[in-house]
């Protein structure tokens, strides 16, 4: 017979199976302006919340102890009706700490979404598709998709939208949360305090494939960052044997109704733009490590990696998904 002790050890295996390990999506971990003071509201929202929690409860253990029935005892209590003081002291004291909770918060809310001022500020148009995410740089002339790089330190602005449905744009440890609404723009502005990877997802439920919705930001230093943007502003390199037979083989396959490579004549914007998909790191929002194999394992079967995914089984040889896996592979 397990005891009743052994029961409570899954249970107490799983809570604490949460403590291990890095936490790439834990909002607690803050890297940026932004999230840090959201942090500090969260630590006044438990600090406030806990003393009235032991208040209460206090009060309530207290008055089940010490009025409740003794012995045989029949009389009833005193029955009293109404007391000032104690209707203004629990009606003034919520007013003090609810304030002291909501004018951070709503401060916090319109610094978070006012326009980026200082020098070196980067502007980012991030539109949520079905299930993808495109960045486009207006002022650097870059476009990408689902990897976004920002400078160290630098204000980033992002104006958030959507021309399908809702999307959220979370970065728990940079940009927080924000829903990309069609119709308007949203904005949400923050300074990186780390370098490295940070990890995203759509936080909005948006169809099939909306737990497959991934990005990452990378933070890099302003140098790095500037030499990120020259290498995605360049087109795409179309010179050599493998460029040419890879592109021929990704305008036969049908590819250039959806996408664009900048520097050939592929110019359409329904699906990410590929001029420099090789410099990704990941491939289908997230999905899959940018590797040759990963790919072919695309290209062949889109809709097999993410189901409901706009982008259709094309049915190809095997011959073209590996001459154009080859050619997408070079585009650094
Ligand atoms: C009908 C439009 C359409 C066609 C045709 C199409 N694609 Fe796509 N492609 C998309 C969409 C939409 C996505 C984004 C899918 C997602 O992540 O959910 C995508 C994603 C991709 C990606 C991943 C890019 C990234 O950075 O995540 C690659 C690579 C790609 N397509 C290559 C191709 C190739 C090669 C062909 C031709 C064989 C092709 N596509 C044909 C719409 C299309
Ligand atoms: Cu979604």
């Amino acid at each position: 017979m397990p005891t009743r002790a052994s029961l409570l050890l899954p249970i107490v295996m799983v809570v604490l199976a949460a403590c291990g390990g890095d936490h790439p999506m834990s909002t607690l971990d803050a890297h940026s302006d932004l999230t840090r003071e959201i942090n500090h509201i969260y630590g006044r929202i438990f600090w406030w919340t806990g003393l009235l929690f032991l208040l209460v409860q206090g009060g309530l253990i207290y008055t089940v102890l010490r009025f409740r029935a003794k012995g045989n005892e029949t009389t009833n209590p005193e029955q009293v009706h109404g007391n000032l003081k104690l209707e203004l002291t629990w009606t003034i004291l919520p007013i003090f700490i609810l304030l002291h909770i909501a004018i951070p918060t709503v401060s916090v809310i319109f610094k978070s979404q006012a326009p980026a001022t200082e020098e070196g500020k980067v502007t980012i148009n991030a539109l949520g598709e079905q299930w993808w995410f495109a960045f486009e740089y207006p002022e650097l002339g870059v476009v990408t998709a689902n990897e976004m790089h920002v400078p160290l330190g630098k204000e980033v602005e992002i104006r958030l939208q959507s021309d399908n449905v809702i999307h959220s744009f979370w970065v728990p440890q940079l940009a927080a949360k924000r829903d990309m609404v069609p119709g308007r723009v949203n904005q949400i502005k923050f300074k990186a305090e780390k370098l490295g990877e940070f990890y995203g997802q759509c936080a909005e439920y948006c169809g099939d494939s909306h737990a497959l919705m991934k990005l990452r930001v990378v933070v890099d230093t302003p140098e790095d960052f500037a030499k990120w943007v020259e290498a995605q502003k360049a087109p795409a390199e179309s010179e050599s044997a493998t460029a040419q037979a890879g592109f021929q083989a990704f305008q036969g396959a049908g590819c250039v109704a959806c996408h664009a490579i900048n520097g050939t004549t592929a110019a359409a914007v329904i699906g990410p733009d590929l001029t420099h998909v090789g410099s990704r790191t990941t491939i289908a929002s997230g999905i899959l490590e940018n590797t040759e194999e990963n790919l072919k394992t695309w290209i062949k079967d889109p809709p097999g990696v993410k189901p409901g995914s706009k982008m259709p089984n094309l049915n190809l040889s095997d011959e073209q998904v590996a001459s154009i896996a080859a050619y997408l592979q070079t585009l650094k």
